[in-house]
Formats: structure tokens, C-alpha cells, sequence
């Protein structure tokens, strides 16, 4: 223990006086005791299982605060039956869900009424610390050293495994595996098509070259303790150029060289929310890449504000900040690419910003907590060109017109909310080829719902959905098995899911002909370890969904 708080203290020295000014030697006396092995595992276990949704700080997101001065009022059993049970308010069963065993809830309902240590900063020394070139950009290959249809490769993330397997499209095989971050969230491409960036939850990205004989990683570098998000810059002239990620921990982002991943220019979102209060941990959740002009799109969770990153001039940069709502998560493009819309999940309103004139377009009210994913976007018969969204805290599925020309009466709008079969939705998916819009479930508290997929009609919506029973197809045997993120092939005539169960069972990825809604294809493999995203390369460069 003594150990334990001397560590603390030193960090806490460091910092801005945030932890030592809200939680006194008060709050510190009442915590249930803890050895600094225990510790230590309730923050692995933390960091794993709840930060990304409570907070490093534990201050609260998508999750709740649970800072001491609120945690031990609740109590020792309340706490463990919140962890063991969940809630339907979006908390996951750890405990019967069999994630964690009875002594790990017990354990970490006794970590959460200890004082929150913040986990040190981030600047460039220790990023340049972490950095590696593995291969030089002068000693990669100068074109294509493969046969792959590099359009039609997949990027899954192996989540428990801290891998991503890269599959072909084509032949369904397993290309390669790479050890990459833990948890990967997001696997982005470069505007040629040839760097693909993966993010770990543990703020690892690793740089993977698709040229070479087999795709390998080619430079790596930590920005931090935990991230979700990574980019590069596709406007025209800056294509391949720089790569950029925004952590959850430190908050703040880096802009890098795109072919060495070099940290050049970091920056911190630690400040005013959009109710001009102060926040000492605005975590960076969504980036995209500007069509229109040299900008990344930076989307601060806590603050609710947009940032318009213009990468022109790293050493003058320009940033324009849009006011939206809290707390901003995911979100996509409109069919056009000029619009973007993102999920303020905790106000349930989706924000819109046009990239052209980097203004607020609209804000929009939708159901209760948003979760699009990158959204969806198809022609309505009715209201022409529209984007869609799931929720996680409702079945709806919500249309918003995206056509300010031709539409001008729909567009901003919700034009028609479809009922799915229930909350717990984390992705949509269609494509420009597709009459299909597929709504996963993976969090709905029923089976039926988290192991199967709701696909509808673009063509005819009042009809509702119909249930694929995807993790049945699969037969994997025993196991939670979330069904999860629908993701076209280039072609547009296959859709991929995951079936993720726990690291100890059988995973699989299923392959569903999207014309006939029939089984094509069950890719299965011991090294297919809890598939989460899988991303395709064509569809990702393009932002094609
Ligand atoms: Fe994600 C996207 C954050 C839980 C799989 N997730 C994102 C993005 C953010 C985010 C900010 C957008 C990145 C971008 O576009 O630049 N996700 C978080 C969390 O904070 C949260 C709620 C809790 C956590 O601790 O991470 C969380 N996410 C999950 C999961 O549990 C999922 C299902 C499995 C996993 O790997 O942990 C998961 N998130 C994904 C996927 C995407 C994603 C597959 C990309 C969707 C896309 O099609 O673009």
C-alpha cells in the first residue's frame, strides 16, 4: 500500500492538482483494503474492461462516474452486483456473463472506492521513446510485391489476441497474421491504398506496408496508455502524407509522417466543454479525413467539440472549433462525402458538420444513445438520399434526410425512424450497390438478438426486418458469441460479420451473399481468437458505406 500511494504521489506532482483537490486523505481512509498486487490488477482490469466507457479519471462518459466520493456511498455488495449483473442501462453482465470470475468483481469493487492514479502524460520524448522504423521507406518495395487484390483484403481485429489477421477477400484465406496493440479498435487505410494504420485500445499503432511480399508491419509507435482512433490525410497533394491519432489518455492527438509514423506535431483537447466548463480529460473518439480541404475532422468526447484540424502548416496550425453536443463518439460521412455525422451519445442527437464551410450544419434529437458505427447511407424512395443509425439504448434505427439541394425539406432531419428488434445496436452497414441495410445487436440482453442480424428493404422499409441467425449458421459450440460489424466486400455482394466469442472458444467470421440473404461462406480457424471489426480495404479508403 505504502508502495503503491508513494507512486501515486509522485504522479500526482506531476500533474495539475485535479485528483488531490477533489478526493482529500478522507477519501483515501474509507477505501476497502487493497495489497498493491491487488491493485495492480484491479487497474489492468480496469483498463481492459471500463475505462474506455467510465474514464481514466472515472469521471463518467457512456458510463457513470465513479469516482470514490460516489463509489463508496453505493457500497461494497451494490457495486459487485452492478458488475456481476449489469444494467440494462448499457452496464455489461461481467460477472454472469463469465468475463470475470467472482473474486475479479470482488476485487474490482473494491478498487473502484479507491482514489483514481492517473496514468502519466505523453509528450514527445516519450513518444519518440516508443517509436520504430522497422523497415526504412528507402528499403520498401517500390510497387506491388504481391498477387492480393489489395481492394478486396480485410482488416480484422483479433481483440483478446492483440492481432489483426489480414484475410483475402477473394479466397477467404488467412494472409498473415500481425502482432500488433491490445484490443485493436480501428483499422484505417492511406489515401493510395497501400499503408494500413491499426490502432490498440493501449494506444500502440502499428504501420503495415500491403506492398511487400506479405503485408508486414513497418514502423510502430505508442502515443499514449489508451486510444481508439487513427487517420491519415487524403486531400488532394497531402495523399499518404500524414497519419493522425487521438487517445483517450493522454487527451489529446499527434500528427505524424504517414510513411515512418514519426510524431511531428501533438496537441491537447484538456479544456472547455461546450457549457464553457472546464474538463481535465476530453478523450479523443472519432477522426476522419477532409475530402474537401487539408483537414483532419477530430471529435473530442467529453468537450463536445468538433475540431477542424487544418494540417496545411504543422508549425502555424489552424483549428477551427465547432461547438456540437456531449459526448461525441462515432460517425460517417454523408453519400457525398462532404458532410459529416456524428453521434453526441450522452445528449442522443446526431451533429452535423459540413466540411466545406467547416460550420455546424444541424443538430439533430434521435433516440436514446446513438451508436452509427460510420452510419449508413442509401437512397429512401421516398425522401431521397438518406443516413442511418442504431442506437444502443433503443430499438430504433433513424433516417436523417442528407440531400440539401434536391431534398431541401428533408435534409437534417429525421425523415423516418424503423424499429428494429432491439437496443443494444452498435453498427449499421449498406453499400451503393446493396438494396440491404443490416442492423447488428450485439448488446441486446437476448440471445436471439445478439447472435443473429436485422437486415430491411432499402426498397421497401415498411415491411421491417427480417433476423438472420448468424451465429447459428457458425455452430461453434458454447460461448456468448455477439454477433457483430456488417462490413461489404469491394464488390458490394457479400457481407462479412464477426462471430466474437470469448478468447477460450470458437470465433468465426461468417459471409452472407447479400443478394439471396443466404450463407456463402464460414471462415474458421484457431487463430481466428474474438474477431471484433473487420475492415475492408477498398470500402475504408473510399469511406464507402
Ligand atoms: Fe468501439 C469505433 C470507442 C467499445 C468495436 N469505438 C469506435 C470509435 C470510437 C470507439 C471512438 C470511432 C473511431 C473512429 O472512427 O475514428 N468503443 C469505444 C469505446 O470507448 C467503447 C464504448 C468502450 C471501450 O472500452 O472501448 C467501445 N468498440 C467497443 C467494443 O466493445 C467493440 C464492439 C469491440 C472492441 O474491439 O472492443 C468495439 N468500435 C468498434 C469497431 C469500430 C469502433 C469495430 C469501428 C466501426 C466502423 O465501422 O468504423
Amino acid at each position: 500500500m505504502k508502495i503503491r500511494y508513494t507512486k501515486t504521489l509522485a504522479i500526482l506532482a506531476a500533474l495539475p492538482l485535479v485528483i488531490t483537490h477533489a478526493y482529500g486523505a478522507e477519501a483515501r481512509a474509507a477505501a476497502p483494503a487493497m495489497t498493491d498486487a491487488e491493485f495492480s490488477q484491479g487497474s489492468k482490469i480496469y483498463f481492459e474492461r471500463c475505462a474506455g466507457c467510465h474514464g481514466v479519471l472515472r469521471k463518467g462518459a457512456t458510463g457513470k462516474p465513479l469516482t470514490p466520493d460516489l463509489t463508496i456511498n453505493k457500497g461494497h455488495e451494490y457495486l459487485k452486483a452492478f458488475i456481476t449483473y449489469g444494467s440494462p442501462g448499457g452496464m455489461p453482465n461481467f460477472g454472469t456473463g463469465g468475463e470475470l470470475t467472482a473474486d475479479q468483481v470482488d476485487l474490482m469493487a473494491r478498487y473502484l472506492q479507491q482514489v483514481p492514479v492517473p496514468p502519466p502524460e505523453a509528450g514527445l520524448k516519450d513518444m519518440e521513446a516508443t517509436w520504430k522504423v522497422i523497415v526504412p521507406v528507402e528499403d520498401r518495395p517500390a510497387k506491388q510485391m504481391n498477387r492480393l487484390n489489395l481492394g478486396n483484403l480485410f482488416s480484422v481485429t483479433l481483440r483478446d489476441a492483440g492481432q489483426v489477421a489480414l484475410v483475402d477477400g477473394d479466397t477467404k484465406e488467412i494472409v498473415t497474421i500481425l502482432k500488433t496493440g491490445y484490443a485493436v479498435h480501428i483499422s484505417r487505410i492511406s489515401a493510395s491504398g497501400r499503408y494500413l494504420f491499426v490502432i490498440g485500445r493501449d494506444a500502440k499503432i502499428n504501420l503495415i506496408d500491403l506492398w511487400m511480399e506479405t503485408p508486414a508491419i513497418v514502423a510502430e509507435i505508442k502515443i499514449g496508455t489508451e486510444a481508439r482512433s487513427v487517420e491519415t490525410s487524403k486531400f488532394k497533394g497531402y495523399e499518404d502524407k500524414y497519419a493522425v491519432a487521438g487517445s483517450y489518455w493522454p487527451p489529446q492527438y499527434v500528427i505524424m509522417d504517414g510513411d515512418t509514423l514519426k510524431p511531428l506535431k501533438i496537441v491537447s483537447t484538456r479544456g472547455m466543454t461546450v457549457d464553457q466548463e472546464y474538463h481535465p480529460e476530453p478523450r479523443v473518439a472519432s477522426i476522419v479525413s477532409s475530402h474537401y480541404k487539408p483537414e483532419f475532422v477530430i471529435n473530442v468526447k467529453e468537450s463536445g467539440q468538433i475540431l477542424m484540424v487544418d494540417y496545411s502548416d504543422l508549425i502555424n496550425l489552424k483549428t477551427t472549433a465547432i461547438p456540437a453536443a456531449k459526448f461525441l463518439h462515432d460517425g460517417g460521412f454523408d453519400s457525398t462525402g462532404r458532410y459529416f455525422l456524428v453521434a453526441a451519445n450522452a445528449s442522443h442527437k446526431i451533429a452535423v458538420v459540413d466540411t466545406r464551410t467547416d460550420k455546424l450544419a444541424a443538430l439533430i434529437d434521435v433516440g436514446k444513445v446513438p451508436h452509427p458505427g460510420r452510419g449508413a447511407n442509401f437512397v429512401h424512395p421516398e425522401f431521397g438520399p438518406v443516413w442511418a443509425t442504431s442506437h444502443l439504448g433503443t430499438e430504433d434505427v433513424t433516417l436523417i434526410g442528407t440531400d440539401p439541394v434536391k431534398h431541401r425539406k428533408n435534409a437534417w432531419r429525421v425523415v423516418q425512424v424503423l424499429k428494429g428488434p432491439g437496443g443494444g445496436s452498435l453498427f449499421v452497414k449498406t453499400h451503393p450497390k446493396s438494396k440491404n441495410l443490416w442492423v447488428d445487436t450485439p448488446l441486446n440482453p437476448d440471445t436471439r438478438n445478439s447472435q443473429s442480424v436485422a437486415v430491411f428493404d432499402t426498397t421497401a422499409l415498411d415491411k421491417g426486418f427480417v433476423q438472420l441467425p448468424i451465429a447459428e449458421w457458425a455452430n461453434l459450440g458454447d460461448g456468448a458469441k455477439r454477433v457483430v460489424h456488417p462490413e461489404y466486400n469491394k464488390a458490394g455482394d457479400e457481407v462479412w460479420f464477426s462471430v466474437w466469442n470469448a478468447a477460450d472458444k470458437k470465433s468465426a467470421i461468417v459471409i452472407v451473399d447479400d443478394k439471396t440473404r443466404k450463407l456463402k461462406k464460414v471462415i474458421t480457424d484457431p487463430k481466428l481468437i474474438t474477431p471484433t471489426g473487420h475492415f475492408n480495404v477498398y470500402n475504408t479508403q473510399h469511406d464507402i458505406y
